[in-house]
């Protein structure tokens, strides 16, 4: 059948059927199908979330100050993020204000996980999307060297280095054992690289592995432990303690100096092996230019990294609040998570119930409640699904909606807001890149532009990791070590019902919290997540969501071998337990796992 979507899409679901279940080098459960024409171009496609949890449900009726320990467990990937978000939610339902120190800690941590999970975003979930790991076994070492000193001045680029990893890289393929590097599409025509750009980019994957669990021992000692660190509603729970008492688990000198040396060497790492293996790469995939979709036309940012505590104003954030929509950089729209009419989630196309499925609810109203059926197209029992119905209900994931407007969110949505907004922080970088290589602007609107503004940013974060330490540590030696508001701890001193809404910029995009507190206890918790947002289905008005939308008009080399959808894909770095953070008791699965 033939379909024009109200966003613009023209789809076509009659060609031949390429499913991928479950995509993989990702967390979860995400299920994807599509139709090809004759000439294997990408004519219809359908994002699925096949996992059921209950984290919404839950929450209901608990004390709102653990609210955070239970989101954080949404995801183990994202860490801390949720939970940032959650105490957000509160203190702003509470009316409650944290010290600065509790701000300058909070973003520290959660510029920590941007770091991180963008390094391990690009190594070990996307990068062999673009590089051929038994090409590697090829490459000259000398010549490998080479090219790596060409780039950077990394100091791990001797010859003998390199013929080491390939001598390891060799070893795994002789015993048949190829772990991580199992079940690639290697040697599809799609991969452009040489094979010592293979090499290069095998060595820093391994580097990358051993670095990022450098990196959250920041949370471990500013939030006790990684994954899942502990937050407080009102501020944070560790104490400072500079003048060494000995006092057990505070933050001194010490761990304070500790601190700023990973950030240096986080710096370091990304400025001197991750953007340039990422320019590297990109300048051979110039040609591959799919993958834009939705983002050339509607981008979201809730923004984050607040400069001072206290002022949710969007001038307050160093990463951008705004909307834009139809593909118009000149205006950027103002948000309000408040206002019912922005933010809406739509179950229509969705697992769920509600009592008029051709509206939308703000989060506030929102309602979980599940409705698992088939359509009367599926082909296939529900634990055997060859083709779902993308006419009826069709995965586990809510449709959120801005203004009735499907929206992708994440690295890039923060960039093109940046970008369009003339922020030099943000306009610099890219047009460095998009000179360097060559490309005009539209060229970001991709998904190499999609993995170049992850890349950028990560930078971007661990610069502002240094920016928020020297500010924490200058306020610490002016002799203000506050950490924690208790002032409303106590809920006699709460109102009878408020709400609150709490948001961050996750690393996969906009993440917002709302609750609804009544009588000391949650009455409602509604979180709306950057997969959530990106992985939606349909909603009532035939909008596609963000994977959808991206995935049109690509080219398969090998239509059964779907690197270019992995590649797309990838490039949003998905999270289904996120996008669903709704599991059956027994965390059963609902479609059984097979790749096609
Ligand atoms: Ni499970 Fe998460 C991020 C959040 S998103 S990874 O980033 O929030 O879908
Ligand atoms: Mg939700």
């Amino acid at each position: 059948m033939s379909v024009a979507t109200p966003n613009g899409f023209e789809l076509d679901n009659t060609g031949r059927r390429v499913v991928v279940d479950p995509v993989t080098r990702i967390e979860g459960h995400l299920r994807c199908e599509v139709n090809l024409d004759e000439g294997n171009v990408i004519r219809n496609a359908v994002s699925s979330g096949t996992m059921w949890r209950g984290l919404e449900v839950i929450l209901r009726g608990r004390d709102p100050r653990d609210a955070w320990a239970f989101t954080q467990r949404i995801c183990g990937v994202c860490t801390g993020t949720h939970a940032l978000t959650s105490v957000r939610a509160v203190e702003d339902a509470l009316g409650i204000a944290i010290p600065e120190n509790a701000n300058s800690i909070r973003n520290i941590m959660q510029l920590t996980l941007q770091a991180q999970d963008h390094l391990v975003h690009f190594y070990h979930l996307h990068a062999l999307d673009w590089v051929d790991v038994v090409s590697a076994l090829n490459a000259d070492p000398k010549a490998t060297s080479t090219l790596a000193q060409s780039i950077s001045d990394w100091a791990k680029s001797s010859p003998g280095y390199f013929r080491d990893i390939q001598e390891r890289l060799k070893r795994f393929v002789a015993m048949g054992q190829l772990g991580p590097f199992m079940n690639g599409y290697w040697g599809n025509p799609a991969y452009k690289l040489p094979a010592e750009a293979n090499l290069m980019a095998v060595a820093h994957y391994l580097e990358a592995l051993d670095f990022q669990k450098e990196i959250v021992k920041i949370h471990t000692i500013y939030g006790g432990k990684n994954p899942h660190p502990n937050w407080l509603v009102g501020g944070m729970p560790c104490a400072i303690n500079v003048e060494d008492t000995g006092a057990v688990g505070a933050v001194n000198m010490e761990r304070l100096n500790l601190i700023s040396g990973i950030i240096d060497r986080t710096i370091e790492f990304i400025d001197k092996v991750y953007l340039p293996d990422l320019l590297a790469i990109a300048s051979f995939y110039k040609d591959w230019t799919y993958g834009g979709g939705l983002s050339s036309q509607a981008v979201l940012s809730y923004g984050d990294i607040p400069e001072h505590a206290n002022d949710d104003s969007a001038e307050n954030q160093l990463l951008p609040r705004g909307a834009i929509i139809n593909g118009n950089l000149a205006e950027i729209h103002d948000v309000d998570l408040r206002d019912p009419e922005q933010v809406q989630e739509f179950v229509t196309h969705s697992w769920f119930r509600y009592a008029d499925e051709t509206r939308g609810l703000h989060p506030w109203d929102g309602v979980t409640e599940p409705n698992f059926a088939l359509g009367p197209n599926t082909v296939g029992e529900p634990t055997r699904i060859e083709a779902i119905d993308e006419q009826a209900k069709y995965s586990w994931v809510k449709a959120p909606r801005w203004r009735g407007h499907a929206m992708e969110v994440g690295p890039l949505a923060r960039w093109v807001i940046g970008y369009a907004k003339g922020l030099p922080e943000f306009k610099e970088p890219v047009d460095k890149v998009l000179t360097d290589l060559g490309l005009p602007l539209g060229a970001l609107f991709s998904t190499l532009g999609r993995t170049a503004a992850r890349g950028l940013e990560a930078s971007w974060a661990a610069h502002k990791m240094r920016y928020f330490q020297d500010k924490l540590v200058a306020n610490i030696k002016a002799g203000d070590t506050a950490t924690a508001n208790t002032e409303r701890w106590e809920p006699k001193t709460w109102p009878k019902e408020v709400r609150g809404v709490g948001t961050t910029e996750a690393p996969r995009g906009a993440l917002g919290h709302w609750v609804v507190i009544r009588d000391g206890k949650i009455d409602n918790y509604q979180a709306v997540v950057p997969t959530t947002w990106n992985a939606s289905p349909r909603d009532a008005a035939g909008n596609i969501g963000a994977y959808e939308a991206a995935l049109l008009g690509t080219p398969l080399a090998k239509a059964d071998e779907p690197l270019e959808i992995l590649r797309t894909l990838h490039s949003f770095d998905p999270c289904l337990a996120c996008a669903a953070h709704i599991l059956s008791p027994d965390g059963e699965e609902l479609t059984e796992i097979t790749v096609r």
